[in-house]
Order: structure tokens, then sequence, then C-alpha cells
């Protein structure tokens, strides 16, 4: 296939620490709110550590992190997005210095990346707020979680400058509106909170990432700092307009925190919206001029995509990456029912390049399947060719997209290596091209297994792209 990727895109492999690293009381690190989650986003989080928890452990990445590093070396990876744990580095949260441990265990980390040269993009909060923080000021509904915030980044500014130059701030921070706990730290249950608060705790963390992108780049003129959201690929229904205007409403879900950074300001439908719902929104001065620091990229997940409609009692539901939506007639699904549509993908880069003409970064693609090991030549290996091609048609399409203009940065796979699921915490939704011995019972030697696909893509990276099909 011609190949549209420039000769410095940004080729590797994505991972969250809360969903790798295990070791979750080792080194100083305080508990997160993932370390109360055992049975995955949909339950509500327990009040102790539970045994069952898979997350616990990880896929002891703490440990291994040079054997893994080694591999994903060996595919050629030209980088690696994880997250820095913030209650490795701040235990509480609200400490006045940091933990000397945990940048220790980063210092480890990145380092191993520059080895191999590979480029760290580190995102600074992936689902992980500490417990601390949740219990004593409900996260991100507090605007104290601001100063904390800023405290946690410029400690890591400061501390990697030169090393790291890729930050991307909060993940999937669109997922406040049906996570609220998972993307803000708030443990009040989610129905008793009103869309006030939601947006009170979005302007929260909208600020302290704006702050964070002020901050990055008068530490290090080098850096770039990235928003990220969950990709919202929505389709309408029908041509009924009653469904297209609906479509719109949805999107805007999706737009608002984009919006808001990459542009710098509130959008107008946000405040009419606001308006109509009766919200008001407690704003500090100095707020909105804080927002007009705009990211320098614009990151993204992109699993599947959704159709939506005015009345969608009439339709199927389907499952989905944080939102479920009404089932596609033309799509097949993954099976865990999240729709494969890569076609969506080229649409989403256009639509979201159109928009703000600034570099996007896919962060996030990839198929999560059971997969079963078995012995070719006397080697152990999985031959995943539903992953290979489910990445491949998306690689295809993300080569379409660059052919029709659009800017973009790099493309990392989820994941790269098996790890624990954010959303079931389950360890057999698998996504990696690296087979970790670990079930969902606990059992397992965590040994690590090359499937097809990890060759598959080291000939993808070395070709820059020509190998796809
Ligand atoms: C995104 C998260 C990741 C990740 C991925 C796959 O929402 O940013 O942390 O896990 O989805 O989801 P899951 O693990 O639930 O299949």
């Amino acid at each position: 296939m011609q190949s549209y990727f420039s000769k410095d895109f940004l080729w590797g492999g994505a991972m969250a620490a809360n969903q790798c690293e295990g070791a979750y009381n080792e080194g100083g690190k305080g508990l997160s709110i993932q370390d109360m989650m055992p049975d995955g986003i949909f339950a509500p989080p327990s009040t102790r550590v539970e045994p069952r928890n898979l997350k616990l452990q990880g896929v002891d990445f703490y440990h291994r992190y040079k054997e893994d590093l080694a591999l994903f070396a060996e595919m050629g990876y030209k980088c690696l997005r994880f997250s820095f744990s913030w209650p490795r580095i701040f235990p509480q949260g609200n400490e006045e210095t940091p933990n000397e441990a945990g940048l220790a265990f980063y210092d480890g980390l990145v380092d191993e990346c520059l080895k191999y040269g590979i480029e760290p993009i580190v995102t600074l909060s992936h689902y992980e707020t500490s417990y601390y923080l949740a219990k004593e000021y409900d996260g991100w509904r507090s605007r104290e979680l601001i100063a904390f915030f800023e405290r946690y980044a410029r400690t890591v500014f400061t501390h990697f400058k030169g090393r790291v130059k890729y930050w991307i701030t909060f993940n999937e921070i669109n997922a406040i509106w049906n996570f609220p706990l998972l993307a803000a730290g708030i443990l009040t249950p989610k129905e008793q909170l009103c869309q006030e608060d939601l947006y009170q705790a979005a302007h929260h963390e909208l600020v302290a990432s704006a702050m964070a992108v002020k901050m990055a780049h008068e530490i290090d003129p080098q850096n770039k700092v990235g928003c990220m959201v969950c990709g919202f690929m929505n389709y309408s229904m029908t041509p009924n307009p009653d469904d297209v205007v609906q479509k719109v409403l949805v999107d805007r879900k999706g737009y608002f925190f984009a919006d808001v950074q990459m542009r710098g300001y509130y959008p107008s439908y946000a405040k009419a919206l606001w308006k109509t719902e009766g919200c008001t929104i407690r704003m500090e001065s100095g707020d909105e001029e804080a927002l007009q620091n705009t990211c320098d990229f614009l990151s993204f997940s992109y699993y599947m995509s959704k159709c939506v409609a005015a009345d969608p009692s009439q339709y199927q539901m389907t499952p989905g990456n944080i939102v479920s939506g009404l089932k596609n007639p033309y799509l097949k699904a993954s099976e865990w029912g999240w729709q494969i549509d890569p076609k969506g993908l080229r649409v989403m880069m256009n639509d979201l390049y159109d928009r703000y003409q600034k570099p996007l970064f896919i962060v996030e693609n990839g198929l999560g399947a059971k997969d079963k090991v078995v012995m070719v030549d006397g080697v152990k290996t999985v031959e995943d060719d539903y992953r290979i091609s489910y990445l491949n048609d998306h690689l295809a399409a993300v080569n379409q997209a660059l052919a029709e203009g659009v800017e973009c940065l790099g493309y990392t796979t989820w994941g790269c290596i098996d790890i624990i699921s954010a959303s079931t915490s389950q360890m057999s939704k698998r996504y990696g091209m690296i087979y970790v011995d670990r079930n969902d019972d606990g059992s397992g030697s965590m040994e690590r297994i090359r499937k097809q696909s990890f060759y598959w893509y080291k000939k993808i990276i070395a070709s820059n792209g020509e190998a796809l099909k």
C-alpha cells in the first residue's frame, strides 16, 4: 500500500499504570481509586482493598518493565504511551513534596525508553486519582484539586525536563459524564449528582489541564501537551431529521472538552445549555484566562462507533467503550459487543482535524479478544489473525486520512502487552501483541509470549506503513 505516514511518525503502543504496574503498595505508593475497584467500572467501589482485584498485581510491569521494554524495542517502537500513577508520586495527592521512590521508578522507566530511542508519551492522570482525594474531597468536585494537580504537574515537568517531551493531561476526560468516579475521582454515586456537579468538576479539570499546558511550555518550550478524549463516532440511525438533531446533541458531549482545550474558551452551545439546564458554574477570576492555554495536539482513543436516534427505544442497543449506543446493522462487533468500524476512524480524523487544524495523535486503538496459546514449530505463540485484521484495517483508514491531508503525530495501539481490562477488570479481555500468562482467577506464571501480531506490527513499523494491506 502506498504509505502517507511521515518518516518521523510515532509508531508505538499504549498502557496505563493502574492496569499494568501492580505493586500497588510498594515504593511508598498511596492507594488509588483503582485499588478500590475490584469489579471494574460498572460496580460500586469497595471500601477496602480486595485481594480479588487483579489490578493490585497488574502484569507486574513495575518489576518487569526492562524485559517488556526490550520486547517493545524488538517490535521497533518509536514511542510508548504510559501513565504516571499520581498516587505513586504524591501518595495522598495533597503533600508538599513528592515521594522520591515514586519518581525513581519513573526515572528507570523513562531512561529505559530513551535507551532504545523510544519517545515517552506520558499521561498525567489515567483514571487514577488517589483514594484519599476521592474520599476527603470527592475528587474533582473540589477546587482544591487544581492546586494539588499543579504541584504534581510542576514536579514531573521539572524532574523529567529534557527527557519527556510529550504529555497528555487527562485520559478520556469526557468519560466524566458516564463515570464520574473513574474520570474525576468523585465518590458520590452518580445517581446523586446533577448536571451542574459534573460541569463544575469538569471545569476544575479543564482549568487544571490548561494551567498544566502553560507550565509545561514555561518549564521547557520543547514540551508538547495534548488533551485526550474518548473517541465519539456517532451516526444518525436514520435520515430522519429528528435523529440527525439528536446526533448533533450527542456529539457535543464529546466536542465540549476538545473545544475548550483546543480553542481556549467555552463553546456558545455549552453556555446556552447551562442556561436551559439551570446550571451555574462557579468560576474564579483568572479561570477564563487560564483556559486560553490551548493544547498542542488532540489525542483520542478509538475502538468503535455507534448510532443515535431521537427515540432509541425501537432499536437494539450495543455495548461500547465507556458509552453504549444503538446497533449499526452494517457492522460486525468484538466478543464484547464493541462495533468494529475502521472507516469511522477516517471520518473522525477528518472531522477533528477540520475543526481544530492542529495535529492529532491516536493514542488508543485495538481489539479486546480471548486468546489461546498454541505451539508452532516448538515455540509458544497466539495466532491472532483477528487482531491483525482489526489493526490493519484501522491503520489503512489512518493512511487514507493522511492522504486526505490530516496531520497526525503518531499511533499507539492499545495495548502493547496484555493488561487488566479497565471496564471489566478481566485479564481474559486481551489487547496486547505480547501474551501474558495470567488468568482471571489470578493464577499464571506471568510469562511473556510473542503473538503473531507482534511479528506483523514489527513489519508494519519497519516499512513505515507500506506493508499494510
Ligand atoms: C479506554 C481506557 C483504557 C483501556 C481501553 C480499553 O477507555 O482509556 O484504559 O482499558 O479503554 O478498555 P477495556 O480495558 O475496558 O476493554
